[in-house]
């Protein structure tokens, strides 16, 4: 049981009153005899140092050890002299498969080469013979001085066994200590604390107390940890703004239908608006209008008889289901709105880059990717005359931010956007393509209405941040990341991850996480 720093303190103690010095703490044992481990040593030192009792300075040195082979070799000889030794009892000699019998493949086979070279046995007509009838082994002594002493006087023979890995260097340290200028035997109680009665008594001046140890490393601040999700969130609204783009306020989970559905030119039949995929809000029944009326009457117009180019819908536009209120389904919501009230700035539209990344709210199956909301990162750009291919390209600049490079895109439907593509880039990790989000060009049914001056294309797309965040941190399963079951170290211990950097853990892990 190793001793503790108290014991080994007054070992040191009283071994420098008695000794004056300690020139070497080598030759310190415990009382119990057992062998003192060094560094421990040294913690008792470094304390007894602090308050001057002694001084002491670092001993180091090389010393060469026996590797466990060697240690079976002293312990039973070396492999020569057990061949010699079974050579020598076989007195017609023997075969190699004898001895191999008697001593091993392996020691047979090493033994032998050095008896042979030692001409403590030969070959006679088969057989293996002894030359002479008594050996010393050499190896045996050679080991047992590397042993005993740490080192071998003959450096050729100490590098033929450190080649034959039967030898490895230690660095050791040890320690030669001197008395200091406060030395005593005995270990005074530091006080580490001055309190109001010291001071009121003034016992404080004859007090010693313990020395600051200002390297001491402070105990680490239980301060908050931004949650994985939020550190992604800064690096993706860092990739925005580093391209221009302002953020939209997404302050409001609860929309209208007019905003989440209508503006967006969604058909108020379309399955996304059934319960089964949106949560309606009961109470307030309804969502008072935009006060743009004409506006809202444009909206109903193009959902029933169309225009700007489209036949539209051909359905009545109820107002009552445009009012009902629900928690947005998407953050596309917020980019009508904001592109709405761009169509009708004071001063007119001007080319705008907006994004979003914020909560929305399906009411869908949840499985191990997938919970009843995900915050969406959405960006916008609105300008004259934007194409299909401004979109592709843009798409491989924003992506190529976050390291995610060859992409191919697919196209998809939206009822907001046409064309519409979803976007796959190739995993390595997970030797597949992963689709990575969904984009598209906004119809001119959702923009006309607003006001937007003929020309002004609308590109928009959006991806979700749960699935990066889970890629990031190599984390399989949505409730690891969210929820009551996610572990507070988790969350405290993990650093901010490096969107465009290929972290370790992710590149393995990212084959399970990602869809
Ligand atoms: O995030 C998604 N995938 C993804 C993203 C990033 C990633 O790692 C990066 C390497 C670092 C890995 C995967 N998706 C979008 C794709 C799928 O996960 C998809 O199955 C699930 N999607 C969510 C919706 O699920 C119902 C992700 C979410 C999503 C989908 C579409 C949009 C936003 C989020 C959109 C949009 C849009 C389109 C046009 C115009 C404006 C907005």
């Amino acid at each position: 049981m190793a001793p503790s720093t108290e014991s080994l303190q007054s070992l040191i103690l009283t071994t420098l009153d008695t000794d004056s010095s300690i020139p070497d703490t080598l030759s310190l044992t415990s009382p119990d005899g057992t062998t003192l481990e060094q560094l421990q040593i040294q913690g008792a030192l470094n304390s007894l140092a602090a308050r001057e009792m002694l001084t002491y300075k670092n001993i180091t040195r090389d010393t060469w050890v026996l590797t466990p082979e060697a240690e079976g070799l002293l312990a039973e000889g070396s492999y020569e002299a057990r061949v010699f030794e079974v050579v020598r009892a076989a007195l017609e000699g023997l075969t190699i498969q004898d001895l191999q019998a008697k001593v091993g493949k392996e020691v047979a086979g090493l033994g032998q080469k050095a008896a042979f070279r030692n001409k403590w046995i030969k070959q006679d007509n088969g057989k293996l013979v002894k030359c002479v009838d008594e050996v010393e082994d050499v190896t045996q002594a050679q080991l047992k001085e590397v042993k005993e002493t740490g080192n071998l006087k003959n450096a050729k023979v100490l590098a033929d066994l450190k080649k034959r890995k039967l030898v490895a260097l230690q660095k050791s340290l040890s320690f030669s200590v001197e008395k200091g200028p406060k030395f005593s035997t005995t270990i005074q109680k530091l006080e580490t604390d001055l309190t109001a009665e010291m001071i009121a008594s003034g016992s404080w001046r004859k007090t010693e107390f313990k020395k600051y140890n200002f390297n001491a490393q402070g105990v680490p601040p239980a301060g908050g940890a931004l949650h994985p999700l939020m550190k992604v969130r800064e690096e993706f609204r860092n990739i925005f703004f580093e391209m221009g783009f302002q953020e939209m306020p997404t302050n409001k989970f609860v929309e209208s239908s007019f905003w989440n559905f209508d503006a967006l030119f969604v058909p108020q039949q379309h399955p996304a608006r059934d319960m089964q995929d949106t949560f309606f809000i009961k109470d307030p029944q309804g969502a008072g209008l935009p006060d743009d009326k004409e506006y809202v009457q444009r909206v109903a117009d193009v959902h029933e008889k169309g225009g700007f180019g489209s036949i539209g819908y051909r359905y009545p536009y109820k107002e009552e289901e445009t009012e009902k209120l629900v928690l947005r389904t998407h953050t596309t919501s917020i980019s009508t709105n904001i592109l709405y009230k761009l169509a009708n700035a004071p001063g007119g539209f001007k080319p705008a880059k907006y994004f979003s990344i914020d909560r929305v709210f399906r009411n869908e199956s949840v499985d191990a990717t997938h919970l009843a909301e995900f915050h969406q990162v959405e960006g916008v750009i609105a300008d004259y005359n934007l194409t299909l291919g401004d979109l592709i390209g843009f798409m491989e600049t924003f992506f190529a931010k976050m390291g995610v490079t060859n992409l191919r895109f697919k196209a998809a439907y939206n009822p907001y956007t046409e064309p519409s593509m979803e976007i796959f880039s190739y995993h390595s990790g997970l030797k597949r393509w992963v689709e990575i989000g969904n984009s598209g060009l906004f119809r001119p049914e959702m923009l006309e209405p607003m006001g937007l001056p003929k020309g002004v294309r609308v590109i928009g797309w959006g991806l979700s941040l749960e699935r990066p965040t889970m890629i990031k941190y190599g984390v399989d399963n949505i409730r690891e990341l969210l929820g009551h079951k996610v572990s507070l170290g988790f969350i405290g211990s993990n650093p901010a991850v490096r969107l465009d950097k290929k972290m370790g853990r992710e590149a393995v892990k990212e084959g399970a996480a990602a869809e």
